[in-house]
């Protein structure tokens, strides 16, 4: 095989083992890598009903056909686990030269089973594993960890790490490299921390095999060279995702106040050139030359590294309006390795159960220190902290009195940094996202309120479906970034060039939207086999909230969703997908995209039709 290196590494934290094990051509074909190994992977080889910080989970890492091989954007790696968020399919893209090296070691994807009987870190060279007693790092931040491991390892090997939230099976947990780049936002830090693994250190030499080297590396240059000459790279080297703060205030979508409203008083305080005026450089992951972390100076004078979901999370969504403040919030979720999100999230739900006395803590919008303390709580799994170290679905029913109405997520997982009182597009992609909503299967937000918010049309839907497969699908089985594509419009043909000359296989753009759908449409019976009841439309409700409140500022004021018209728009969308009127696929969906052995183990579950 070109491209790919045909071999998953197996490790076995309780028995202290790990076995290369060679795969089969067609799983590369099929399934392609990244999301797509991951995916397939966990339906076949995980016990249905298994509890996701039981050893028996595994945690998951896959890398595409085009990881470590130098091209622009390539740098990224999939944390995949069933999640214990959410109990369904979690995964995450971190960029890392963890991703580059696992390659070079000579593996597609680790797949990693059992727990250590006491901390370890897992040091993968070439073809040598070794496990490491970690007793010294636990308790460790993710910052530390990884700078311990930078002193006795060679500078720019990789490394992937927990911290304390991970350590302490906080739900929404994350995996941390580079002090700044997380991946795994349902909780894969907390599998990785029920395994007692601190972290893994990747090491390899060799670059994976491939079909016609010359052309590849004409092709790589030739992309380098396409991004530099894009309108807007220059303001996008300035900003990276920051710009959308202002751009999501003007269109009445930014999160404010635990998703009560959409504008921002102090929005500006928060925006891209709030940012610009404390930044000192940029970050980003490996084989990038439009790196897009803002490299920031925090209020506690210490370095963070600042994207706009993090920034909106940890600032209007809990109604602060200081971005030095909102920076260091940001890095101690680095530190401990919290998925900013969630957190955000969990925090503004707290916030307002607190200002309607649904908790006796007094809490208060925009208040630094308040927070600050809370997220280290969440953390340590300390009083209120500890309720919502589960995440806010859980919390929720913990605290009842009506708190639901506040907990913003679908199927478990927290909302990313959208409101969506007047974006039924938008909601419809959080509410069919494959790990709950998030935003990174389709960004359609952009595309919708160019569109128009009003309307719950097909052409919404179908939109829809194209980006996930582009975004959900393609890029994220390929395990590559999306943004030269999403942000800056590198041509589509440059993929399927690139993709060729690696593997020596032409694979057409409807080829891969096939694969896409595949994968996504294995994914979801995942959450059908683990889910275990019987599957109904309510799994994919955004929150009540959106119907029932209208915003009451901003251009978009008196904006609520429509719940008549959105179950219209969400039937329309089963129906293009070929699932019934429950979101459960059809037998003979899942005979057309060559899964017909799913069909078999589904029905053990759920009828279908
Ligand atoms: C991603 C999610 C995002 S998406 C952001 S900011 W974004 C948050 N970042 C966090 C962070 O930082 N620290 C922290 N403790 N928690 C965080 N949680 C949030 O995690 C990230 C970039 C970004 S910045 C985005 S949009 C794109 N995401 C991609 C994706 O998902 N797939 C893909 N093929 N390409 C992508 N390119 C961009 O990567 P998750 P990263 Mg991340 C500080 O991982 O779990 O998917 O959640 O990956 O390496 O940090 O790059 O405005
Ligand atoms: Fe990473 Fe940003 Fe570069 Fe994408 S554009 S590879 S997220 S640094």
């Amino acid at each position: 095989m070109f491209g790919w290196t045909g071999v998953f590494l197996r490790i076995n934290l309780s028995k202290k083992k790990a076995v290369a094990e060679s795969y089969d051509a067609s799983l590369a074909l099929n399934f392609i890598g990244g999301r797509g190994f991951a995916a397939k992977i966990l339906w076949d080889q995980l016990e249905p009903g298994t509890d996701p910080l039981s050893p028996e989970n595994k945690l998951i890492f896959a890398a595409g056909p085009l990881t470590g091989l130098g091209l622009p954007n390539s740098g990224k790696l999939v944390v995949a686990a069933k999640s214990p968020l959410t109990g369904g399919y979690g995964d995450g893209n971190i960029g890392t030269n963890a991703a580059l090296h696992m390659r070079k070691a000579g593996f597609d994807a680790v797949i990693i089973e059992g727990k250590a009987k006491t901390p370890v870190i897992l040091h993968i060279e070439n073809k040598v594993t070794e496990f490491l007693d970690a007793q010294d790092f636990w308790g460790l931040s993710t910052f530390e960890t990884e700078a311990r491991l930078r002193r006795s390892n060679e500078r720019n090997a990789g490394f992937v790490s927990i911290g304390p939230g991970g350590e302490n099976l906080v739900k929404f947990a994350t995996v941390i490299s580079q002090e700044g780049r997380a991946g795994g936002r349902p909780g894969m830090g907390a599998v990785m921390g029920s395994k007692n693994l601190k972290a893994v250190v990747f090491q390899g030499s060799e670059d994976p095999p491939t079909a016609y080297p010359k052309e590849l590396n004409d092709l790589s240059a030739e992309g380098y060279r396409e991004i530099l000459t894009k309108p807007n790279y220059a303001f996008w080297k300035q900003q990276g995702t920051m710009s959308t703060v202002e751009w999501s205030q003007e269109n009445s979508v930014l999160p404010t106040c635990n998703f009560s409203e959409a504008v921002f008083e102090e929005a500006q305080k928060i925006g891209g050139f709030a940012m610009e005026r404390i930044k000192v450089s940029n970050r980003g992951c490996p084989s990038c030359n439009m790196t897009c972390g803002n490299v920031v100076i925090d209020s506690e004078k210490k370095e963070a590294e600042l994207d706009y979901e993090n920034v909106v999370m940890l600032g209007s969504n809990i109604g602060l309006g200081n971005i030095e403040q909102v920076a260091t919030l940001n890095r101690i979720a680095d530190e401990l390795g919290l998925d900013a999100i969630s957190l955000g999230n969990v925090l503004g739900f707290a916030l307002e159960t607190s200002q309607n006395n649904r908790i006796p803590e007094k809490l208060h919008w925009g208040k630094f220190h308040e927070v600050k303390a809370l997220i280290e709580d969440i953390a340590y799994r300390r009083g209120l902290g500890d309720v919502l170290a589960d995440g806010v679905q859980a919390a929720a029913a913990k605290i009842g009195h009506g708190s639901a109405d506040w907990a913003m997520h679908v199927k478990g997982l927290e909302i990313s940094a959208y409101d969506c009182h007047a974006a039924p597009a938008m909601a419809l992609s959080y509410s069919t996202s494959s790990i709950g909503a998030h935003h990174k299967d389709a960004w359609i937000i952009g595309w919708e309120v160019k569109e128009g918010r009003g309307s719950y049309g097909e052409n919404k839907v179908d939109k829809l479906i194209e980006l996930q497969r582009v975004r959900g699908g393609i890029l994220e089985y390929l395990t590559l970034c999306r943004f030269p594509l999403a942000q800056l419009g590198l041509e589509i043909e440059w993929y399927s060039k690139v993709l060729f000359a690696a593997t020596g296989t032409e694979l057409t753009w409807n080829a891969l939207n096939y694969i896409a759908d595949r994968v996504l449409t294995i994914i979801r019976a995942f959450w059908i086999r683990e889910y275990n009841r019987e599957w109904t439309k309510e799994m994919d409700i955004p929150p009540l909230r959106w119907f029932k409140e209208p915003l009451t500022k901003g251009p978009m004021k008196g904006s609520i969703l429509d719940p008549a018209r959105f179950d219209i728009m969400l039937q329309n969308y089963y129906k293009k997908r070929g699932w019934d009127q429950r979101g459960v696929p059809k037998k003979a969906t899942l005979n057309k995209l060559g899964i017909s052995n799913v069909a078999k183990e589904l029905r053990k579950y759920v009828s279908l039709s």
